[in-house]
C-alpha cells in the first residue's frame, strides 16, 4: 500500500518536471497504459488512443518517440522523465 503511493507520487513529481504534462494533468504511465491499451498487447495505437476517450490521443505524437504509431510503456516514462 504504502510502495504504491509512493510509486504515484514519485511519477506525479517527474510528470511535474514535465510542464506540458503537468499542466495537462497527466496520470502516470501504468495508468495511461491500462486505460488505452484496449487489447492488452502493451502498446497504444492511435486507434487506440483515440478511441479510448482519454487526452492521450491529443499528445499522441509527443509520445511516439519513434514515430511507428505505437506508444510503448518505455515510451510513456520516457516522455515523463
Ligand atoms: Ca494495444
Ligand atoms: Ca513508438
Amino acid at each position: 500500500m504504502m510502495k504504491q503511493l509512493t510509486r504515484i507520487a514519485c511519477a506525479a513529481v517527474m510528470f511535474s518536471i514535465h510542464g506540458l504534462a503537468a499542466a495537462q494533468g497527466i496520470p502516470p504511465p501504468e495508468q495511461i497504459m491500462a486505460e488505452n491499451d484496449e487489447d492488452k498487447n502493451g502498446e497504444i495505437t492511435r486507434e487506440e488512443a483515440e478511441s479510448s476517450g482519454t487526452p492521450l490521443a491529443q499528445f499522441f505524437d509527443q509520445f511516439d518517440s519513434n514515430k511507428d504509431g505505437k506508444i510503448t510503456m518505455a515510451e510513456l516514462k520516457a516522455f515523463g522523465g
